[in-house]
């Protein structure tokens, strides 16, 4: 196996963790290079669920796991999800876990502000996991974040909280809040410091030396393409690059290292949070889908909206993150559908779109082109083998590769490690 870069060609939620912790035991290296703990990764190893938000889905099987650069990390969301992880079993020590040094922070001011404004969007709002997440974001691109190495210097930290306390007690006060208490802030990141300097490096140097040695590294994207700033819909979408391309810059290994583009897809479409989605089901087999697909969000709970599969984004998501091979997951869900649909296109204003528009407006107006395939009767759950999917199934899924332009390299038929096609 070379190096492998997983990202998720939707709107997350795809599978991603299930096919990272099944390449993570072959990987000497998994490395998280954006987003933070909004991301939501389900395990399930022999029978035992492990739900990760922050934390690379390596650390279950043992493997170093390394939160990259790119990445917005909260101190605290950090210790709670490894004192959890540890009363599971798994170990976690700074022998295989590291964290950038130059990652910035996460602070309870930024999620104050993440609720402060989507309360006052009201219908409006973008649907975040509250996390705080885009205005962590914003602080570091507005070069005045705290980050990992500060902690190291907290002596020395005044002027720049100063700078941005100033910032935020401006914003809050647009909300009628109370200006931030520097000193309580100062005392809190003083209590969790020793906590995170533990795991604290220059990752770029540890990840070199990795690769000197000849180890394979696994990228693990998280959220999905279609949430990517850039990429997106717009504003709904998350405040971190998605795409693949993220895992070279957010890691500190350069574009050559990157390896095979892994995209993990759904079978059909989900979303959480607001903003457009042709192929969204408002009825009863949307519900089914949803419930057999067990589709509530890993960090908030929230219920996912449930559609067909849209292969224009995927295709879309695959031609921009310079997608390799996919890895098609949660086929079993179909099972059992009458019939089965797949959007090949849009209608927009009396013309047809072979891609996603870029406008909100028009990302809102498209109308999905569907085409109807016959669905399966037999169970795909757990299958291991090609030779044992349906003679239907095959079908949708070389139709979904054909509309895609990309090779389907991976099937998932349950949420087990194990249940696991490979194609090719
Ligand atoms: P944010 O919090 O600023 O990143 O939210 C902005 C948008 O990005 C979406 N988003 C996600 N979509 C799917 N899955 C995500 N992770 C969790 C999961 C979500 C959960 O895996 O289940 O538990 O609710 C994730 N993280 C961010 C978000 O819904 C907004 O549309
Ligand atoms: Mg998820």
């Amino acid at each position: 196996m070379a190096n492998v870069t997983v990202i998720g060609a939707q709107w997350g939620d795809e599978g991603k963790g299930k096919i990272v912790d099944w390449l993570a035991s072959r990987a000497d290296a998994v490395v998280r290079f954006q987003g933070g703990h909004n991301a939501g990764h389900t395990l399930v190893i022999d029978g035992t669920t492990y739900k990760l938000s922050l934390l690379p889905s390596g650390i279950v099987s043992g493997t170093l796991s390394v939160i990259g650069n790119g990445v917005v990390l909260d101190p605290w969301a950090l210790k709670s999800e490894i004192e959890k992880l540890k009363g599971q079993g798994v170990t976690i020590t700074d022998d295989n876990f590291a964290i950038a040094d130059n990652c910035a922070l996460i602070l309870p001011l930024h999620r104050d502000l993440d609720g402060l404004r989507e309360t006052a969007a009201g219908k409006g709002k973008i649907g975040t996991t509250g996390r705080g997440i885009g205005p962590a974001y914003e602080d570091k691109v507005g070069r005045r974040a705290i980050r990992v190495c500060d902690l190291a210097h907290l002596d020395d930290l005044e002027p720049q909280l100063d700078r941005l306390c100033a910032h935020h007690d401006a914003l809050r006060a647009g909300f009628d809040q109370e200006p931030i208490d520097r000193a309580a802030l100062l005392e809190e990141l003083r209590a969790i410091a020793p906590f995170v300097l533990q795991y604290a490096q220059p990752v770029w140097k540890r990840l070199k030396k990795v690769r000197k040695a000849g180890a394979k590294i696994l990228f693990e994207g998280a959220q999905g393409v279609l949430l990517d700033i850039d990429h997106g819909t717009y504003p709904f979408v998350t405040s971190s690059n998605t795409v693949s391309g993220t895992a070279a810059a957010g890691s500190g290994l350069g574009p050559s290292s990157t390896g095979f583009v892994l995209g993990i897809v759904k079978a059909y479409t989900t979303r959480v949070g607001s903003g457009p989605f042709p192929t969204e089901l408002e009825d009863e087999i949307g519900q089914l889908l949803g419930e057999r697909g067990h589709e509530f969000g890993t960090v908030t709970g929230r219920q996912r909206r449930v559609g067909w599969f849209d292969a224009v984004i995927v295709r879309q998501s695959c031609s921009i993150s310079g997608v390799t091979g996919i890895a098609l997951t949660k086929i079993d869900v179909l099972d059992g559908l009458d019939e089965v649909k797949i959007c090949t296109g849009y209608r927009l204003r009396g013309q047809v779109y072979d891609y996603l528009p870029s406008h909100a407006a028009d990302q809102a107006a498209v109308q999905p082109i569907y085409e109807t395939m016959e669905g399966w009767k037999e169970s795909t759950a757990g299958a291991r083998s090609y030779a044992d999917l349906p003679a239907n199934a095959i079908k949708y899924i070389q139709r979904i590769q054909e509309l895609i332009e990309t090779p389907v390299a991976l099937v998932s038929t349950s949420p087990e490690r194990d249940d696991t096609i490979l194609m090719r």
